[in-house]
């Protein structure tokens, strides 16, 4: 029998629960997780024969904090794993009301490692000026060893009215020390602005966003986002964009750097990403199709291509419930891809799919 551990993230915390099982963890499992803003967790613990618990090794009692600010808001929203054991924890960090990008590591035990960043955590305020919108939610690592991670930032933090909410992208690579890497994007930063974002009512607003990232080959990493889908309409498209080792779009990636899917003319909701071994591409989210709204698997080649082979035209959808069901991660069980999220009928309470 193996032992199959599952970190799952609440807040700026990281648990770690193990339990008994004969099946072994896939290696997708354990690369990368994603979950949303939900304060919920959407993964739950492989099925197991024997009780499982808090891996009592793991931090203090099986439960890692980390200590960002004693009276704002602070959330990991992404976490992953090195092939030294080392474990990277991506989200915010607010100061004086402004988010800035943030990446803890720990030891493979739970431990903070003090020799990162400052005290553990490396904090970089992208967007500086006093907003919200900056926010890590993925996080993944090049065969360099190099730490990436991604999330919205503010266009202009300057701009007034409908122009203080657009939004674009950052990526950031960090050495295994918690500095930026200045050779990627500048300064280590890469800005990426998929589009002008858009008002679509008196209260919403589309702009850029990033949910999921994972690393291709020849240190490249390819995201899994949104951007306004342009002209009158009010809703978001889904974006795959890939960036060079370097930090910049990469031209042979898509159509000079970006796949846009448009699944949906309501809503297309990015979530999470996965790299196969092959470089395969497969990013998962949900969209509201007929009036229902319904998971959704996006697969492309390394190069960013749509391949349309897999469901219709590369995008598989599914009609769960009558009323909403939505895919926050995806993993590859073999030959077929797992997705877990949330489902609802009109009438029913909500429950974990
Ligand atoms: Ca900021
Ligand atoms: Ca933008």
């Amino acid at each position: 029998m193996k032992r199959v551990c599952l970190s799952i993230l609440a807040g700026a915390v990281l648990l770690s629960a193990c339990g008994g099982s004969d099946d072994e963890a896939t290696p997708t499992q354990a690369a990368s997780t994603s979950v949303p803003g939900s304060a919920s967790p959407v993964a739950t613990a492989p099925a197991s024969t024997t009780k499982a618990g808090l891996d009592t090794t793991f931090g203090n009692g099986g439960i890692a904090q980390v200590p960002l600010s004693t009276s704002e808001h602070d959330r990991f929203m992404a976490v992953t794993v090195a092939k030294d054991g080392s474990i990277y924890a991506a989200g915010y960090v607010t100061q004086g009301g402004d988010q800035a990008m943030a990446l803890a590591k720990y030891s493979a035990a739970g431990v903070l490692d003090k020799s990162f960043g400052k005290d553990g955590v490396a904090v970089v305020n992208v967007a500086s000026g006093g907003k919200t919108a900056e926010v890590a939610r993925a996080v993944a690592i090049s065969a360099n060893g190099k730490i990436l991670i991604a999330g919205p930032i503010e266009h202009d933090t300057s701009a007034t009215g409908d122009g203080a909410k657009d939004t674009d992208v950052a990526v950031l690579r960090f050495d295994t020390s918690g500095k930026l890497d200045t050779t990627f994007g500048r300064e280590g930063i890469a800005r990426i602005d998929f589009g002008a974002g858009k008002a679509t009512s008196a209260t919403t607003f589309v702009g850029d966003t990033v949910w999921g990232m994972g690393a291709l080959a020849g240190d490249r990493v390819a995201m899994f986002g949104t951007r306004h889908a342009g002209g009158e309409r009010p809703d978001g498209d889904y974006v795959l964009a890939g960036l060079t080792s370097a930090g910049v779009l990469d031209t042979a990636f898509g159509q000079n750097g970006m796949t846009v899917v448009d699944v949906s003319a309501v809503s297309d909701n990015p979530r999470h990403l996965i790299v196969d071994k092959d470089g395969t591409i497969v990013a998962s989210g949900y969209s509201t199709i007929d009036g229902v709204v319904q998971p959704v698997l996006v697969r492309a080649s390394a190069a960013g291509q749509i391949d349309r082979s897999f469901g219709t035209n590369g995008v598989a959808t599914a009609r769960v419930l009558p009323g909403v069901a939505e895919a926050y991660s995806v993993a590859k069980q073999g030959d077929a891809y797992i997705a877990a999220g949330m489902a609802e009928a009109p009438t029913r309470p909500r429950r974990s799919i």
